[in-house]
């Protein structure tokens, strides 16, 4: 078999990738190791900037995006019981829109296969060979049986635990790495949300966040010790914890509820440069991992997939390459600004084991300023619903 870039993951990225590419008329086929069911069944992002939502309605999969997903002008940080606003779009124009990753993953399946777009799931052993050559394949096993696809390009969209960035060798690869000594438990509850838009809470006890996914549907954080398993925590231990971590008038009208998902996310900033190599492109979390208090992990993916499919598109319909010769340093500018934001806003909100009285006044200090300070305000308002692509 033989397709012009093999997509290795039919996460957001690989399905993004491929449903851009094939409007454009370039063909793909897509690797995914797992059923579609069970990648749709992931919980994760919430949060899309501008420039995610322009990309999936320029792929032809935002037309329920934009019927059901939420427009927000801002968001709420609260601290150790108070809250102020920060009106993203009175500061700096722009708005983010609320619609879950896992509806964005099924809406672009649903454009994959509007087209007729190559899908494979279950497919096993997925292997690249042959990346610094000019004749790049692909082999994976179906049901099986052993498969070779030959291409002109791979992207390695298969997320962190993938196996792209472990087919470019480690002397070519330098990573970035940063563990937080903590993680993040989430529930999913069809109840209303709190609040019409988020809530990030910082408080002694530790970080919270109140989300949603719609008016019946709320998403709802606390920050945990890494030691925690899900099942050390019941429905009600989690309600009563959040309470205790949001403002008392926003905990006194939270309506609570039966968890209908409880999982633990541990939290990491890790990069790996360059996200090239030969006929190798990195795309999304294959190459970057953010922690999720910026809302940025989802963005990011969405942002690489804009570079990579433009130089792609100039490969093979001007004949340059320029486009994919500069993708990985222009990728990676963007990445690092949103990695420093994620950071930055990571450090403000959660409460570090053995932090010292000074790094405490410092949080406090940060949030004071975005409390008093309209520029600071902006610059978060600028990085929060994204910095132009
Ligand atoms: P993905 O990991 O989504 O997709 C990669 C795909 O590749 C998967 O379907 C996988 O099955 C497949 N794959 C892996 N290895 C393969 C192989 N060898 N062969 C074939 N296929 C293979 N981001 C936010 O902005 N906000 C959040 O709240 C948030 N919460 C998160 C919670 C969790 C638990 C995780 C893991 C991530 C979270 N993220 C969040 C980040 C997340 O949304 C990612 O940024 C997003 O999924 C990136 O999409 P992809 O790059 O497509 O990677
Ligand atoms: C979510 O709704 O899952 C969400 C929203 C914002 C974040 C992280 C997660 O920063």
């Amino acid at each position: 078999m033989r397709t012009q870039v093999a997509i290795i993951g039919g996460g957001p990225s690989g399905l993004l990738l491929s449903q851009l590419l094939n409007k454009a008329g370039i063909s793909t086929f897509v690797l995914e190791r797992k059923s579609r069911d069970y990648v749709l069944s992931r919980i994760r992002a919430g949060v899309l900037e501008t420039g995610a939502v322009e990309l999936i309605r320029a792929a032809g999969a935002g037309a329920r995006m934009d019927r059901e997903g939420q427009l927000h002008d801002g968001c709420y940080l609260a601290s150790n019981g108070r809250m102020f606003h920060v009106d993203f779009k009175g500061s700096c124009g722009k708005q983010v829109m609320v619609y879950g990753q896992t509806e964005v993953t099924k809406d672009l399946y649903d454009a994959q296969d509007a087209i007729g777009a190559t899908v494979i799931h279950d497919a096993e052993d997925v292997a690249l060979h042959d990346l610094t050559g000019d004749a790049p394949f692909v082999t994976y096993s179906l049901n099986g049986q052993p498969q070779r696809l030959d291409c002109d390009f791979v992207a390695g969209c298969d997320g962190f635990h993938g196996i792209s960035r472990q087919s470019m060798p480690a002397e070519v690869r330098r990573e970035f790495e940063k563990v937080y000594p903590f993680g993040w438990l989430g529930i999913l509850s069809r109840t209303p949300p709190v609040e019409h838009e988020l809530i990030y809470a910082a408080h002694d006890r530790g970080f919270a966040l109140a989300s949603m996914r719609n008016t019946m549907l709320s998403r709802y954080y606390i920050q945990v010790p890494l030691t925690d398993r899900v099942e050390d925590w019941s429905d009600d231990a989690f309600w009563t914890e959040l309470k205790l971590r949001l403002p008392a008038d926003v905990a006194a009208r939270l309506v609570t509820g039966p968890s209908i998902e409880k999982s633990i996310a541990p939290l990491r900033s890790f990069v790996t440069e360059p996200m090239r190599w030969g006929r190798l492109f990195l795309c999304g979390d294959a190459a970057h991992i953010v922690p999720p208090t910026g809302a940025k992990g989802l963005n990011l993916a969405a942002s690489d997939v804009h570079y990579l499919y433009e130089g792609l598109v100039q490969h093979y319909k001007q004949g340059q390459s320029d486009g994919i010769d500069s993708y990985s340093q222009r990728a990676l500018a963007r990445i690092w600004q949103a990695m420093r934001f994620s950071w930055s806003l990571t450090t403000m909100m959660h409460r570090f084991p053995g932090a010292s009285d000074y790094e405490r006044r410092m949080q406090d200090s940060e949030l004071a300023q975005l409390e008093n300070n309209a520029t600071a305000r902006r610059l978060m308002a600028e990085n929060y619903t994204g910095l132009p692509y």
